[in-house]
Formats: C-alpha cells, structure tokens, sequence
C-alpha cells in the first residue's frame, strides 16, 4: 500500500479524494522548509508538493519515493535531473491557472496604471472632500505590451488583455505561430513597450533576465509587472530604477526572497504588491489540488501521470 506524504496545505475537495482513495496511506504534514520536509518523507512512496524546494540531498532523503506531484505549474524548484537519476516521476498542474494568472495580471496593471492605491486611500481618508479631485492617472487602453514568456499563461494574459486593445509584443527563446510582434532581443522590446510582464518560468535560463538595462529600457513611463518568479528580476536593479525615478511603476506578485519583500518595495509608492497570489482562488486552487491529486491516483492506478514535466514525460 503506497504511502503519500502531502506536504502543505491541499484543498478540502483534493483532500476528501485522496482520503477516500482505497489502498493508500496517506500523511498531512504542514511542513514549510525543506529542512523539515526531509526529515519527513523517509517511508513515503508519493509526495504531494506545495512549495516547498526539493533539491538533491532531499530527494536522497526519500529513498522509496516514487512520484512528486508539484502542486503548480512552476517546478523550477524540484531538481528533475536528480528526480530522474533515480526514476522518480514529477508532474505539475499546467493550464488550470492560466485564467487566474492572468487575472492577477490584469488586477496589478490596473492598480498600477490607475492608481488604485493612492485613489482608494484618497477616497477612505476623506482627502476627497478636504482637498478635492485626485490627481489624473494614466489609461490602460491602446499600450503596447510585451510579453516575456508567451507560454500557456503568457497566451491567456494575451487573450484577456484583447479588452484594452493593446498593441501585444512578445519575447522567448523561440519564435511562435503568433500574431505578434516577435523581438529575439529583450531590452529592444522594453524600449517599445508600456508595460513588461513577466511569465516565464524561473530557474537558471532567466535569473535577472530583468537586468537594469531592461528597467532603464522600459523607462519612467513604464511599468513591470512580475507574475513569474522571483528570480527572473534583478530586485537590486528594480529598486534602484524604481527610487532613481528610471522605471515608472512596478506591480509584484513575487519576490526573490518570498516571503520576505525589501522595504524599500514596500515603501514606495511606485510599487503594487501582492503575497504570491497568482493562483489563489477558492477555484483555482481546487483544481490545482483536483489535478495533483488526479496524478497520485492515475500513477496509483497504472504507473503513469496525468501531467509529467516534460523531462520526466519518458520514465
Ligand atoms: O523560450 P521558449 O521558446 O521555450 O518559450 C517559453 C518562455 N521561456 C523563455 N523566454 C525567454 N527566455 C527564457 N530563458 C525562457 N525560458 C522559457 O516561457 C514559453 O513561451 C514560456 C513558458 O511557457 P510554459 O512552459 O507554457 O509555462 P506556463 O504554464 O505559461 O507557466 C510559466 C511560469 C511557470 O513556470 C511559473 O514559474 C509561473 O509561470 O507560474
């Protein structure tokens, strides 16, 4: 009888499948570090990931462990080449949030762009009335916006951002069947665009890819938005454009040391932010949870996964 080790909090609707899941053990634990989660998977078969890393020495840890079911689509902190060496089969829950991404996408453009902050605190302070109108703010309609990363949430953010009838252009390491502008060069297409939004996986390929060069690109216009990773944003470079008055706005739904944000992004008012909120619906993460636990038991069933990460998809 397999036993899943589910590692941070699951939907109650995952929860009630996997309890009800015949000829599995199933253990809650609420661990948050991967130090503890080490100490914790040393008899289990299945371990059912939240967020927490997994880098080598962990997963030696798990010596009968067979499958790692990442609760969410970014598995940059999951070392698959080791999961690999040892056979273990990673799967993740791809495409379920790409609506709710780009919504959170869509929230932090328009809070930044329309001075959601100030106007809302302007409103509740009663400055309205003791000092008049706020101050005029900008339009969301008619940007140009790139894209970094046009993926599966790249394109959703894309679709939904059709309403502002915005001039869409987008950067990747390879050109898409799309009909957008493509720059192979990053810092050319900040130059063009109003808004940057970044939705590129993390890991080694894009750390800082949003170097100063980008922000300064971008310019005191300009706004970023980062719905991707921490890592991909060079948060030294983006502090200092941001206080230096070289980048305009900056909406954040992750930081390179998350849950810990720098203060200066928290004290300025050139900053929307948010606590790693890109998926955090009562429905979306329902089905994160449906599709995670979907996997457990498919690879219960017959050994395979509903949604591998492509460098497992051949074990
Ligand atoms: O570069 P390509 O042609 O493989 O396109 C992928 C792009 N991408 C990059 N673009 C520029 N420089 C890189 N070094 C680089 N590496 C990857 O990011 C592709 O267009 C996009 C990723 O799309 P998907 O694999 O479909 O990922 P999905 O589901 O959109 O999620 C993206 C990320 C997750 O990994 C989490 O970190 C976050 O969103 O939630």
């Amino acid at each position: 009888m397999p036993h899943v080790v589910v590692a941070g909090p699951l939907h109650p609707s995952g929860r009630a499948r996997l309890d009800a899941a015949k000829d599995v053990t199933v253990t809650y634990i609420s661990v948050t570090s991967e130090k503890s989660l080490a100490a914790e998977i040393s008899d289990a078969d299945a371990v059912l990931l939240r967020t927490q890393p997994m880098t080598a020495p962990t997963i030696a840890k798990g010596e009968r462990l067979k499958i790692v079911s990442r609760h969410g689509v970014g598995y940059d902190a999951v070392d698959t080449d080791a999961c690999v060496a040892r056979g273990i089969k990673v799967s993740h829950t791809p495409d379920v949030l790409n609506g709710e991404v780009a919504n959170t996408t869509l929230l932090l453009m328009l809070a930044g762009l329309r001075n959601f902050r100030h106007d809302e605190a302007w409103a509740r302070s009663g400055d309205w009335e003791a000092k008049g109108g706020a101050p005029l703010s900008t339009s969301p309609d008619g940007k140009t916006i790139g894209i970094l990363g046009l993926g599966r949430i790249g394109q959703e953010i894309a679709d939904r951002l059709a309403v502002f009838n915005p001039t869409i252009v987008y950067h990747t390491r390879t050109k898409k069947d799309v009909p957008y502008t493509y720059y192979d060069d990053l810092v050319e297409m900040a130059k063009a665009c109003d808004v940057l939004v970044c939705i590129t996986p993390g890991g080694a390929s894009t750390n800082k890819i949003v170097n100063k060069d980008v922000l300064e690109a971008l310019g005191p216009k300009g706004m970023l938005i980062n719905v991707s990773r921490g890592s991909v944003v060079d948060e030294d470079a983006l502090i200092a454009a941001l206080e230096s008055g070289k980048l305009g706005l900056a909406g954040l739904d992750v930081f390179e040391g998350e849950p810990h944000i720098p203060d200066a992004l928290k004290a300025s008012e050139r900053t929307v932010l948010l606590p790693h909120v890109g998926s955090a619906t009562h429905e979306t993460r329902a089905a994160m949870g449906a599709l995670t636990v979907d996997n457990l038991l498919q690879w219960k069933a017959d050994g395979t996964l509903k949604t591998p990460v492509p460098e497992c998809a051949h074990l």
